[in-house]
């Protein structure tokens, strides 16, 4: 099987809150191999193309003005099944509930905004991780 490579973001509050190390040395622990990695700061267009899916529900905007809050760490990520496998470290959506042990479990939680503040984006999907790559890292 070919080597697989998807998209990670340590989102604004896993940069601001100084959590991008913790985050790295799960993700190097874990053994995938980093490929690309770079500080970013979106512009809303690029944020609005990469959440293209979620326009329209009550967490759109929230959304994108908490990742203008701040930079991002954007990276491509490879390895067998790494797509899944990054979904896996980083845990359910919401953080509160997230189990402990993963990203979002471990360091997350709700702050009482209308978005939640999860630390991480992974890609959710072949086709997901060829799109985002595509918008962050071309
Ligand atoms: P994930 O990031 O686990 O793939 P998603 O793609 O469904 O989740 O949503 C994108 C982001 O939007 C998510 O990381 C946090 C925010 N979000 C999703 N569902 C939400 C909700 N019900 N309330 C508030 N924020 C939400
Ligand atoms: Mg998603």
């Amino acid at each position: 099987m070919a080597t697989e490579e998807t998209l990670v973001l340590v989102k604004p509050d896993g940069v601001a809150r100084g959590l991008t190390g913790a985050i790295l040395a799960r993700i190097e622990a874990k053994g995938y191999a980093l490929v690309d990695i770079r500080l970013v700061e979106p512009d809303r267009e690029t944020l609005a193309q990469h959440y293209a899916e979620h326009e329209g529900k009550p967490f759109y905007e929230p959304l994108l003005e908490f990742m203008l809050s701040g930079p991002s760490v954007a990276i491509r990520l490879a390895g067998n099944r790494v797509i899944e496998g990054f979904r896996s470290l980083a845990g359910t959506t919401d953080p509160t509930t997230a189990a402990p042990g993963t990203i979002r479990g471990d360091f997350g939680r709700d702050w009482g905004l209308k978005v939640q503040q999860n630390l991480v984006h992974g890609s959710d999907s072949p086709e997901s991780a060829a799109r985002e790559l595509a918008i962050w890292f071309d």
